[in-house]
């Protein structure tokens, strides 16, 4: 079948309106959110409802078409991103979109895969619940989006990564058979948890359509500090304090390192000087209570106990919504920030929290050997052992010179985490990216398990090849 017979069955499927194919139309969805990859597509189908997704997935099954599902498209591994071939079919989901239920008494809601996140915050919000997924692209990533790649972002400490917060799913099967187990149940024990194997998969084993997601009482009180500290170990100690004095209060604790916060002050309009003595390393923290308490006594007096100790150089707590919103700022936009400020190398790992000041100090000093054309932006959710472990290209550097570094840089901070028993994927999931990386990494069951995995639920292969595991026939990414 040629790609203008493919866009024609489909729209003959689903309506015209339901189809793009045109290059300008389909533009926006061949390229990722980083361009690492630009593809090239038959078409870009635009279903609105679960049958549609059945149609279309029956429909390529039978013609041995490959899809590539895509939700927001802001991953970060170019899963969301058809390959070169002009073959495959972009199945966004942008038009599934209902809030099936919004279920206070049962702290839960069903939403369709491509309700944006920030949507499903609010719809939880206007019950008087909480949604506690909390990512910088929460604009515009989508509940499937989310789900496929197992998000995790700044609340993971308190709440969980995505798979922690999902009760039950809709899934289209490859062939276009509808799995459903959109209850919402706590417990429920009858067999493998199915619904398990979906969260995580990135596209190649079905298609979302559906979530019921786990509620939560909603957010009274908050309190969050910006905090000057001299080094990573300060921020690990700190962790341990704060989770046993406030309480399992703790949801965020984020680290930044005096470059970032400067990267974001000069990059980023509208963005505010915390006003806390200049430091080496930053840390964003902040505890949440579903009921009214002053929290900010409590946060308080920690830091004040952690100072005394030598482990806090200052801090300044927010006092009002206002800065609170600008000291989330400065670590939100560190990536939009870094984006500006040309090229970088990222990698996404975790270590056991423990051992993030250890990963810090010997990957630092990695870094500063492999790549003279660069400097370290090293960031992220040090609460959960979740590094960025990023680097930019320095003022006047060659671009090329920098670019070439990335191959010897990425082998030797993924074999330093994986001397520490750590993941060269903590929360951004392996897309395209990082399919030979999981190769390398992955011991040899796990990844025997994965292709049995695929073959069972995808026997013809059509369900984002390539991505995850490579595909069998095509070459390697
Ligand atoms: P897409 O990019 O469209 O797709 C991602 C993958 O999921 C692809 O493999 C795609 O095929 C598959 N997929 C999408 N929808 C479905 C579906 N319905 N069914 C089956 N498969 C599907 N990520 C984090 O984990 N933590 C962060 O803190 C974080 N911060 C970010 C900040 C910024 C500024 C940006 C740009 C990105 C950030 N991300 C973060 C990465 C990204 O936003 C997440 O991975 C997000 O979950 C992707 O959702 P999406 O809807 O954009 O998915
Ligand atoms: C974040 O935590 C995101 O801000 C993006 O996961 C990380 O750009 C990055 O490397
Ligand atoms: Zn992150």
């Amino acid at each position: 079948m040629t790609h203008t017979d493919i866009a024609a069955r489909l729209a003959d499927l689903l309506g015209p309106q339901a189809v793009r194919s045109s290059a300008a139309d389909m533009a926006p969805h061949l390229v990722d959110h980083r361009k690492l990859y630009q593809g090239a597509a038959a078409a870009v189908v635009l279903p609105a409802s679960t049958q549609e997704v059945s149609r279309v997935l029956a429909f390529c099954h039978e013609h041995r078409i490959a899809v590539v599902p895509q939700g927001g498209n802001t991953g970060y591994c170019g899963g969301a991103t058809p390959d070169e071939s002009g073959r495959q079919v972009v199945l966004a989901l942008q038009r599934l979109d209902r809030l099936r239920s919004v279920d206070a008494a049962n702290f839960c809601l069903v939403a369709e895969a491509g309700c944006v996140l920030a949507r499903v915050q609010q719809a939880a919000d206007s019950v008087g619940r909480h949604f506690p997924l909390s990512l910088g692209s929460e604009g515009s990533c989508q509940i499937g989006g989310n789900l496929a790649t197992n998000a995790g972002g700044t609340a993971v400490l308190r709440y969980g990564m995505m798979r922690d917060l999902v009760l039950g799913l809709e899934v289209v099967l490859a062939d276009g058979q509808v799995l459903s187990t959109l209850s919402p149940l706590r417990k429920d024990n009858t067999g493998y948890d199915l619904k398990g194997l979906f969260v995580g998969s990135e596209g190649t084993l079905g298609v979302i359509t559906a979530a019921c997601l786990k509620l939560f009482p909603a957010q009274r009180s908050a309190a969050t500090a910006w905090v000057s500290i001299a080094s990573p170990a300060a921020a690990i100690e700190l962790l341990g304090r704060l989770r046993e004095q406030g309480s399992d209060r703790l949801s965020t604790l984020e680290l930044v390192p005096q470059v970032a916060l400067d990267l974001v002050l000069r990059q980023v309009p509208g963005s505010r000087d915390p006003g806390t003595v200049r430091a080496p390393w930053y840390l964003l923290v902040e505890l949440t209570a579903s009921a009214e308490e002053d929290l900010d006594t409590v946060l308080e007096a920690a830091l004040a106990r952690a100072a005394d100790d030598g482990l806090v150089l200052d801090a300044a707590l927010a006092r009002s919504e206002t800065q609170r919103a600008d000291f989330w700022r400065l670590r939100e936009t560190v990536p939009e920030a870094q984006r500006k400020a040309g090229g970088s190398l990222k990698h996404d790992i975790s270590v056991p929290v423990a051992s993030l000041p250890a990963f810090i100090a010997q990957g630092s000093a990695l870094a500063e050997a492999l790549v003279p054309e660069g400097y370290l932006v090293a960031y992220g959710h040090a609460g959960d052992g979740n590094l960025h472990f990023n680097l930019n290209q320095r003022e006047g550097a060659d671009t090329a010179a920098f670019l070439a570094r990335e191959a010897p840089l990425k082998r030797a901070i993924h074999d330093l985490v994986a001397g520490m028993d750590g993941s060269l994927s903590a929360e951004h999931g392996i897309g395209r990216l990082k399919v030979g990386e999981l190769e390398r990494y992955a011991p040899p069951l796990e990844l025997e398990l994965m292709r049995r995995i695929k073959q069972a639920l995808d026997p013809h292969g059509i369900l984002n090849p390539g991505k995850v595991l490579r595909a069998a026939g095509p070459p390697a990414p």
